[in-house]
């Protein structure tokens, strides 16, 4: 038997946790969190563990490539050929119609492959099509829809581990390891960075509907209804402009439109906003006092009111709210992590508003233009039934299951049916998968050359980790970036290998690595290049597999440069119409809101089979307050009909004393996209029968009402 420890770091999250497996006869044998450099410290999560087990092939994991057969069926095709075929597929495709008849989806899975992610975008730069579509708009991408209006603070909030006061709306860090830049936490060890924040006299604020996992940290938990975060955020803004609390030289120094915010809040007195969300009125006061006084705040979001109504106006009011209490870094503030793979200068600087979503490239079906240069998810049906000589023809969906992701299975499944050509480049078979003519078996990281890249800005102080393959690729599975890069190759298309980060347009990025279409590029390389500019070499970090923390004088925030004058804007005129809506707006009189949350043992559609998942949850239940469930006559495992206006769905109630009431509380991504209903029998309810695609959908970037969906709870 041959058995050795290595080290790596997984990869399912960007928290990247440090970790050491054991590998006996060449399969992985068991890990540890691994807390001898990790920024972290030791930590390793459920899904860290159920990785493990995927690779050796747990949850029906795929081990060859499958292409559809004339009779609705699956057989297998080796890899290689299947690549060959999709690209001559692809190449008639863009001759016939050109670039913009082929897409992709850019799952949650995508992000776990770094040099895949990468030749993804190098893949599209060079197809030349608009047409890039990631989760990221079916998931927060109001917080891009604020950015791209209010503008960016280039400085970037205080790390957690310098702020005073945390405040966090509708996010579950404990849970689901989702922290800083956008929600307010650290993504690995989040109970841990709270801890901290606490020992130093700080304090967190927690809005939820439930008292979940998280709010044991809080000082002040607020349980509203669903779907008032743009009023309570609005409240506070009013109260911090009406007793003056307000960060008076951030805001002069960098922001308009102060006087406009003024008026567009004044309706939302604190005791409207409370009486509309159900809570006390002293808790969004105490609220806008403690933002009054802290030195370092930081405010941010999960995915609660991402998901809600309003959910781009609720976005940019807690963004504002940021703003008015000044929760940013200033010049000579200490930068904790510059970054050590790409380490960055950071100034106190605004940057104006892009409103990029008024220009070009605009979609086929509604006059919207990219954000983040992605268009909006939302409309991927939309796109493929376009009655338009452009319309998507072909999709390559890589790590996801977006006909899961966006719900309103009547909507998405038939145009997804209507396309010449689906791929899935996943390792399983998803609900996607199922409909589509190829199913390309991918490899899991440990079979992989990584880099710690997805989670080099992120960390809370200077780490970097490289990974080598730890075990062989089994069965006939392949890299990420090698179907990118066989597809581009067979295609004629001769890529350059960039290093990327959010925000960036690909093709605009100056240098890179030249590919060539005849030499299949080595990873080893690509992750060499990957650290060209580095703090640290490759040949250190392929030498100290445990991770390096460089070593280099404390880096501190710049002023702007001479003559800067870009500033941001409090006060969009989109948002201050969509204000003046809510404050007209009477409540909906749906008796219960169904909410978005997270189950600790999967990660949305992966390891929804795992072991320690499946004990937990081998259904998707129905959490309900348990007061509600009395006044409707039910016990825990009454089978109830949950009903929108959209859609029905069977499920088992459950009670929870943690939900206020008027909520029901459920996970996405269980169940089968369009089955039988039975709750029992296909793996749990599927709540993306509750939601549409076109009605409650968001301007702008279209995203649909996941959260704070008004239903009705019937016994069966
Ligand atoms: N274990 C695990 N981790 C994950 C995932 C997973 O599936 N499992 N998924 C990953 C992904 S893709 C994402 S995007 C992140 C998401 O990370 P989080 O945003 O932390 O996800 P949730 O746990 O769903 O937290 C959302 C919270 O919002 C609350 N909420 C619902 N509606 C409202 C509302 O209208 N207002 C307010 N204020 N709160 C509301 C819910 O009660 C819930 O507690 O997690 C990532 N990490
Ligand atoms: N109703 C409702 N709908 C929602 C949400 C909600 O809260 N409520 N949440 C939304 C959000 S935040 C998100 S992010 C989306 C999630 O939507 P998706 O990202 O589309 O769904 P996942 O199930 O995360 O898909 C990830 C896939 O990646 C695969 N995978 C894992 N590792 C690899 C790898 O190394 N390579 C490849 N090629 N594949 C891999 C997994 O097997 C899995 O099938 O759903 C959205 N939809
Ligand atoms: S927090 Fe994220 S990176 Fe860490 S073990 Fe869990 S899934 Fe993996
Ligand atoms: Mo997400």
């Amino acid at each position: 038997m041959e058995r050795h420890t290595a080290k790596t770091f997984c990869r399912n999250c960007s928290a990247h946790c440090a970790m050491e497996v054991d590998v006996v006869d060449g399969r992985l044998a068991g890990a540890r969190p691994d807390g001898t450099l990790s920024p972290y410290g030791a930590y390793l999560c459920p899904k860290g563990r159920a990785s493990v087990d995927f690779h050796n092939g747990a949850e029906g994991r795929l081990l060859a490539s499958l292409k559809r057969t004339g009779e609705g069926g699956y057989a297998p095709i080796d890899s290689h050929t299947a690549m060959a075929e999709i690209a001559d597929r692809l190449a008639a495709i863009v001759a016939a119609h050109g670039p913009r008849a082929v897409a992709v989806y850019h799952g949650t899975g995508a992000y776990r492959s770094v040099l895949g992610n990468i030749m993804e975008r190098a893949w599209v730069a060079q197809l030349g099509t608009p047409n890039f579509f990631s989760t990221m708009t079916i998931d927060q991408s109001g917080k891009w829809v604020s950015a791209a209006r209010v503008g960016i603070m280039a400085s970037g909030k205080h790390a957690i581990r310098d702020a005073d006061l945390a405040v966090l709306s509708g996010g579950n860090p404990v849970v689901t390891h989702q922290g800083a830049p956008y929600a307010v936490a650290e993504s690995g060890a989040p109970g841990r960075s709270f801890e901290r924040l606490k020992e130093r006299g700080g304090k967190v604020v927690l809005i939820d509907p439930r008292r979940t996992e998280t709010a044991r940290y809080a000082d002040l938990h607020i349980q509203p209804r669903p779907g008032q975060d743009a009023a309570i955020f609005a409240a506070v803004a009013h109260v911090m402009l009406r007793d003056g609390t307000w960060d008076s030289g951030f805001v002069s120094r960098h922001c308009n439109g102060l006087e406009d915010l003024r008026a567009a809040v004044a309706p939302f007195t604190p005791e409207v906003a409370a009486a509309r969300a159900d809570v006390p009125v002293e808790q969004i006061e105490t609220l806008a006092r403690w933002l009054g006084e802290a030195k370092r705040p930081v405010v941010g979001s999960g995915t609660g009111p991402s998901m809600a109504d309003h959910s781009n106006l609720a976005e940019t009011m807690i963004d504002v709210v940021g703003l008015l209490a000044g929760g940013y870094r200033r010049a000579g503030d200490l930068v904790r992590n510059p970054g050590t793979l790409k380490p960055k200068v950071v100034r106190e600087m605004a940057l104006a508003p892009s409103r990029s979503f008024e220009k070009a490239p605009f979609c086929l079906s509604e006059p919207v233009g990219p954000l983040m240069h992605e268009l909006p998810t939302a409309l991927i049906p939309r796109e493929i039934i376009a009655d338009h000589p452009d319309h998507i023809r072909a999709l390559v969906v890589f790590g996801g299951d977006p006909l899961m992701a966006l719900g309103d299975p009547g909507v998405a499944k038939p145009a997804f049916e209507a396309l010449d050509l689906l791929v899935s480049l996943d390792c399983r078979m998803t609900e996607t998968g199922k409909l589509a003519d190829y199913v390309v078996a991918a490899s899991q990281p440990f079979e992989r050359h990584e880099l710690t890249f997805a989670a080099d800005a992120l960390y809370p102080e200077p780490f970097a980790q490289y990974s080598p393959p730890l075990v062989a690729k089994p069965g006939d599975v392949v890299d990420d970036w090698e179907f990118f890069w066989s597809v581009a190759a067979r295609m004629g298309l001769d890529l350059t290998f960039k290093y990327w980060g959010y925000g960036l347009d690909y093709g605009s990025i100056p240098g890179g690595l030249p590919l060539s279409c005849e030499e299949r590029p080595e990873p080893e390389a690509l992750c060499r290049f990957l650290c060209s500019d580095g703090a640290v070499t490759f040949d250190e970090l392929a030498a100290n597999p445990g991770g390096v923390r460089p070593q280099r004088d404390p880096v501190h925030v710049l002023s702007a440069p001479e003559g800067w004058d870009q500033r941001l804007d409090l006060c969009p005129s989109d948002m201050a119409a969509e204000l003046a809506v809510v404050a007209k707006e009477a409540p909906d009189p749906a008796p219960f809101r169904l909410t978005c949350r997270r189950v600790l043992h999967a990660l949305n559609g992966a390891f929804r089979e795992s072991r320690g998942n499946r004990k937990r949850h081998p259904v998707n239940h129905a959490y309900m307050a348990p007061a509600d469930m009395a006044d409707l006559g039910l016990e825990d495992g009454c089978e109830v009909a949950i009903v929108s206006t959209h859609g029905a769905i069977r499920a088992f109630v459950k009670g929870e004393d943690r939900l206020r009431r008027g909520v029901v509380s459920m996970t996405h991504m269980f169940g089968t996209l369009d089955g039988t209903g039975d709750p029992r029998g296909e793996g749990g309810s599927n709540v993306g029968r509750l939601t549409s695609l076109s009605e409650h959908v968001q301007p702008i970037n279209f995203m649909p009402r996941f959260s704070a969906v008004p239903v009705e709870i019937r016994k069966v």
